[in-house]
């Protein structure tokens, strides 16, 4: 391998790369890839046992993407793309993992990546402008640059329920879920959580468990899955448009053109405040859920998306048939605030004999005895308990490794006490050299895969542009920050992701403790595309290089 123009002078017993990678899921993959095709050398550190990320980790019954599986893939590569044979129009995680353990093997990553290995701290080096990096296998690791590939959605969130470490029976995580699987036969089984986890999973669980409660804090807005197999010849057909289909990915505002989560909710052409009550009765008669929502005007106007959130619940309860339980499953908080969910027959998972909803707005959990769950309501005995508690997402993964940069600032107290700044969610300032991909103030949870090769490709010609011109730091200006900062966050301003009833993941409102803002850039993809090319065509302005 090529070493980078200015190689980092070596500390006895280190081992020293141009690039430490950290995370060895889609973003590091693709990460490693394009350092190796522009001459640098790079080593991935990645936490779990596999390749994957997200995908090695979240192995849940019923885990499947929210997003096409044409669109949920690389398109870097025209080969891979051409090659690769998806069974399924929303790919199941078998078939995620499968698919990005084959691009490893295609493009003969594994040998630079090193599996089991958790970063624990990364120091910056003034001196020689370089990164120590340190594991919990004691290695420590000098490189001049360090891409975080450690993922939106990575960290998990430990509930705080006094009493979970006394439960005698077994107790699962989504997020963490035995690689072998788990049989519920037989089982009592408690839920608690009903995001995209708990909802994908609990259909799942229920049709094998002896009996099930569902733990709910808050009701989901969910929506039929369009999942299913491929018809023959259809992906064949896909493929034949594939530069098509990718164009107006990336020209699309959420880099999701068909069916993802987003684009379950964006099908309306009539304002629903504008259609009659037999037009808003026919369209929940017709279409379900999904008709509840289909209008043009439920993001935009309060007053739709208030209607829109009533039809919603009268959709359900023609569903479920005890009526208390429908009631219970209607959420209370704005459509869109939070992330939509995709489902395959939740609700009606709920009309089973075996399957009790608890609605915790009705008397919360108390405590985890060693038999099962005491709530203000009563008592539940359960053998197993699956925590599908979600995420500190975008910031949780780097707050947890000790990342000092310059003067020995802390990333974790910086994004604590300012909330989660960056300069295009690319580098905060102070910790030169450090690029996070997808990280906080990037579009990224609205389209991670697109973001990703986006932020891959713009790092790797980065390290070249400084490579060709002789400098060795790269670091975003506070005020460049501060001008990003401010851009991302009056974004969210008066939008239903801060309105007070709604405690989202994007907006931290699930981590106690986190600034309640926007985490995410919401100008859309062609937008943030614009401007970090501009950026870096202007000699990458808003940086200091050095
Ligand atoms: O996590 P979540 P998730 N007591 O934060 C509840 C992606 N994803 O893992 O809403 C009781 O959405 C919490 O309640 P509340 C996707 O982007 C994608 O499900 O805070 N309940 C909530 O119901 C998704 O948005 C896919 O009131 C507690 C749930 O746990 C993101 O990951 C699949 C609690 C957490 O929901 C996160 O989804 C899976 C407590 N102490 C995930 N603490 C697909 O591609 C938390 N909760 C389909």
């Amino acid at each position: 391998m090529t070493p980078a123009a200015q190689p980092v002078a070596a500390g006895a017993g280190r081992s020293l790369f141009d690039v430490v990678i950290i995370g060895a899921g889609m973003a590091g993959l693709y990460a490693l890839h394009k350092l190796r095709a522009f001459g640098f050398s790079a080593r991935v550190l990645e936490k779990g046992g596999g390749v994957g990320g997200v995908w090695f980790w979240n192995r849940y019954p019923g885990a499947r993407c929210d997003a096409e599986s044409i669109e949920y893939s690389y398109s870097f590569s025209k080969e891979i793309q051409e090659e690769w044979v998806w069974t399924d129009v929303m790919a199941t995680q078998p078939e995620i993992e499968a698919y990005l353990n084959h691009v490893a093997d295609r493009l003969d990553l594994r040998r630079d990546i090193q599996l089991h290995t958790t970063v624990t701290t990364m120091t910056f080096n003034e001196a020689d402008a370089s990164w120590t990096v340190e594991t919990d296998r004691g290695e420590r690791f000098t490189a001049r640059y360090v891409i975080a590939a450690t993922g939106v959605l990575s960290a998990a969130v430990e509930p705080d329920i006094a009493g979970s470490g006394a439960f005698q029976g077994v107790s699962l995580h989504t997020s963490r879920f035995p690689k072998e699987g788990f049989d519920f036969s037989g089982k009592r089984v408690g839920v608690i959580g009903t995001g995209s986890s708990g909802v994908q999973s609990i259909p799942v669980v229920a049709a094998q468990a002896a009996h099930l409660h569902v733990f709910q804090r808050s009701a989901a807005y969910t929506f039929p899955s369009p999942a299913r197999p491929f018809a023959p010849g259809e992906l064949d057909d896909l493929k034949a448009r594939y530069d098509e289909i990718r164009a107006e990915q990336r020209a699309s505002r959420f880099g999701a053109a068909r069916l993802g989560a987003f684009a379950v909710m964006h099908t309306g052409m009539t304002p629903l405040k504008a259609a009659s009550r037999e037009e808003q009765l026919r369209a929940i008669e017709e279409r379900g859920v999904g008709g509840a929502v289909a209008w043009s005007d439920t993001f935009t106007d309060k007053e739709a998306n208030h209607a829109a959130r009533q039809l919603y619940g009268e959709a359900i309860a023609r569903v479920v048939k005890d009526p208390a339980t429908a009631a219970s499953l209607a959420p209370t908080y704005p459509l869109a605030c939070k992330r939509p969910v995709v489902d395959l027959g939740y609700f009606q998972t709920f009309n089973r004999d075996n399957v009790t909803l608890v609605d915790l707005r009705k008397g919360g959990i108390e405590r985890i005895t060693p038999t099962g769950i005491q709530t203000t309501q009563g008592f539940f005995e359960l053998d197993v308990i699956l925590y599908a508690t979600g995420f500190d997402a975008m910031t949780g993964a780097l707050k947890r490794i000790d990342i000092r940069g310059r003067g020995g600032a802390l990333l974790r107290d910086v994004w604590d006490t300012e909330g989660p700044v960056s300069y295009l969610g690319l580098q905060t300032a102070g910790f030169p050299n450090l690029f996070t991909i997808t990280g906080p103030g990037s579009p990224s949870v609205m389209t991670v895969n697109l973001v990703i090769e986006d932020h891959v490709e713009w790092i790797a010609t980065c390290l070249a542009y400084l490579r060709d011109h002789g400098h060795r730091a790269i670091e975003a200006t506070p005020e460049a920050q501060a001008a990003w900062t401010e851009q991302t966050w009056s974004a969210a301003e008066g939008t239903v992701f801060l309105e007070p009833s709604c405690n989202s993941w994007y907006i931290g409102a699930n981590v106690p403790g986190k600034k309640r803002v926007f985490l995410a850039y919401l100008g859309g993809i062609p937008t943030y595309r614009q401007q970090c090319a501009e950026i870096a065509v202007a000699g990458y302005r808003g940086f200091r290089l050095g």
